[in-house]
């Protein structure tokens, strides 16, 4: 499914703005017809956006909220192929135009879309029921609730109750669109990148809808051009660039891959330009390799996350973000917990962000590792790589955070994500990211590298900096001999209230975070297969209400409105002056 764009043969229209908007309390939404219209007391909610701070009293819903709204289907677009695509929502999703069930889709953050050709007459006017849930069950993935005996994930017990450490955010958080084609029409493009010596090669593969005979599709990058006889609904094709400029978080050089499919006569029936970088990720030894190059990555865990925005894409939000993380001279940060907006990774691509993509299987535990929770999980991880294989930015893919792998189901669960990660896509090295000790962690043997989040000084050794630092490097080496390769240091950190000031520094401090952060970085830097350190969090983030939250998570380096705390001066001192070497952006 490729992103939507507008050229000659392609039309968007946005419906993104405000929605009506039902709570279904009582549960009998589709009894009463809300596909049709929603009860005389629904209220307008903004989209992208999610609706737990936009209403007060819809702070602590966590079920299914109905949006309808009208719309008109151009009257220029008739006999094209019309589609809705939704960008993602937080959870299951049931879409109706006109009161008649169009599709579903499962799971938060991914998008998906329906084609409305048969539901759409070009030129009238109609109306869009979308219903969103995000009941915080025990079978989703994540799993929504924590308060069962077996679960050890850390985060249970607070309010809303979550097995992560994040608040649960209900809404459509990213645009619904409308768009249209010609029928016959592109609907994706997979490309594979790599270079030999000094030539770029692109490997692309193109599906296509539509049926007609005699089609044919030209792909054409850098003034090379190939064209290739539809012959079934995917063409495969192959091109090279010579003297390529690889792409880089120094260089982000990005060149545009034109694909148009053409009628028997030559016409132009659709056309889609993807912007791609030329560049090559591996893991050799102990090192992780950027275009051949060992890189260290320095950057963050982030999350979505934003006051009354909640989790919606905000584009606003991320120029700040990317503008930060510049200053600060970072490279890289992983999308944790779960997907982000794909307009975030085009943005990465274009300004030279390494970016670990991560699924939002989070604190998963041995009652998740079952046959339908795999399947699940498999198809999320399918669904996750076909939307951001095309990005260079996205280097690695996280399959998990802080799982806990102990018994042979949990193995086979953790090995069968690998090979569908691997199947999906040869061209990234995969990870997850583990906690605890080795023991836990069963599937690491089958990732290429592991990701370990370690809060010494802070939740262990509590207060004591120092004292921090040998337990910090003896957690790290035993995964290290665990998986005999690489290591990453994916989290750590410490909570600081912005404005507390102590010295000697203690606890909460502004200064105890900047010191903590800047004696762990610098200790890990001395261990060589240590390939990158993200500090967590980038910014302060709400989470459920706990007994250990004030306010939410305060271990950003800057406030959740984004302005900074110590921490932040010290990693713009340490990245770009101290460890200011090939790396630095
Ligand atoms: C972790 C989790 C992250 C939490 C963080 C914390 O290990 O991966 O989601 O927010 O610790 O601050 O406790």
């Amino acid at each position: 499914m490729l992103f939507p764009q507008t050229n000659q043969c392609r039309e968007i229209v946005n419906l993104d703005g405000l929605f009506q908007f039902a709570p279904n309390v009582e549960g009998d939404a589709e009894l009463n017809d809300w596909t049709q219209a929603l009860p005389k007391d629904a209220v307008e909610i903004a989209v992208p956006g999610s609706w737990n701070e936009q209403l007060r009293e819809l702070h602590e819903f966590h079920g299914e909220g109905w949006y309808q709204r009208d719309f008109w289907a151009p009257a220029g677009w008739k006999g094209q192929r019309i589609r809705l695509r939704i960008g993602g929502t937080a959870g299951n999703a049931k879409v109706w135009v006109d009161g008649k069930a169009v599709g579903g889709h499962t799971g938060p953050h991914l998008p998906f879309e329906f084609d409305l050709s048969e539901f759409v007459e070009p030129g009238a006017s109609h109306r869009l029921t979308i219903a969103v849930d995000n009941t915080l069950r025990y079978q989703s993935l994540p799993p929504g609730q924590a308060r069962r005996e077996e679960d050890r994930a850390g985060f249970g017990l607070g309010y809303p109750d979550v097995p992560y450490d994040f608040f649960p955010y209900g809404g459509i958080h990213r645009s619904v669109l409308l768009y249209a084609t010609a029928m016959d029409s592109i609907e994706n493009i997979a490309v594979e990148t790599d270079y030999q010596e000094t030539t770029g090669v692109v490997k692309v593969k193109l599906r296509l809808n539509g049926k007609s005979d005699g089609l044919s599709v030209k792909m054409n990058v850098d003034d090379q051009a190939v064209t290739l006889p539809v012959e079934s609904n995917e063409v495969i094709g192959e091109l090279t660039i010579g003297n390529v400029q690889l792409w880089s978080n120094r260089n982000p050089f990005l060149y545009t891959l034109k694909c148009e499919l053409l009628s028997p006569d030559g016409a132009l029936l659709d056309v889609y330009t993807l912007d791609i970088g030329v560049r090559r990720v591996e893991v050799q030894g102990d090192q992780l390799l950027l275009n051949g190059e060992p890189i260290f990555l320095k950057g963050f865990g982030k999350h979505e996350d934003f006051p009354i925005l909640g989790k919606a894409w905000a584009p606003a939000v991320a120029v700040r973000d990317y503008d930060l993380m510049s200053w600060l001279g970072a490279n890289s940060f992983r999308t944790s917990h779960y997907p982000y907006a794909e307009e975030m990774l085009s943005m990465a691509d274009r300004l030279g962000f390494l970016v670990i993509s991560e699924t939002p299987f989070v604190s998963l535990s041995e009652r998740v590792y079952t046959d339908d929770f795999r399947v699940q999980a498999c198809h999320v991880i399918r669904e996750l790589i076909q939307r951001d294989c095309n990005h260079p930015s996205v280097i690695l893919w996280s399959l998990a955070n802080e799982p806990y792998i102990e018994s042979d189901a949990g193995e086979r669960f953790f090995r069968e994500m690998a090979e569908t990660a691997r199947a999906c896509d040869s061209t990234r090295p995969i990870m997850y990211v583990a906690h605890e000790w080795p023991e836990q962690n069963r599937g690491a043997q089958h990732y290429d590298l592991l990701g370990v989040n370690k809060y010494y000084g802070w939740y262990h050794e509590t207060g004591d900096i120092q004292g921090s630092l040998g337990k910090l490097v003896e957690n790290l080496e035993a995964f290290h001999q665990q998986v005999k390769g690489p290591i990453m240091l994916a989290e750590f950190g410490a909570d600081a209230v912005a404005g507390l000031h102590s010295d000697p520094p203690v606890l909460f401090s502004e200064e105890y975070q900047s010191d903590t952060i800047e004696a762990q970085y610098l200790k890990v830097r001395e261990l060589p297969w240590v390939i990158g350190a993200h500090v967590w969090n980038f910014a302060d983030f709400k989470t459920a209400q706990t007994i250990n939250r004030v306010g939410g998570n305060k271990k950003g380096v800057f406030t959740r409105d984004r302005q900074p705390k110590l921490a932040a001066r010290t990693l713009k001192r340490l990245w770009n002056d101290t460890d200011s070497d090939s790396f630095s952006r």
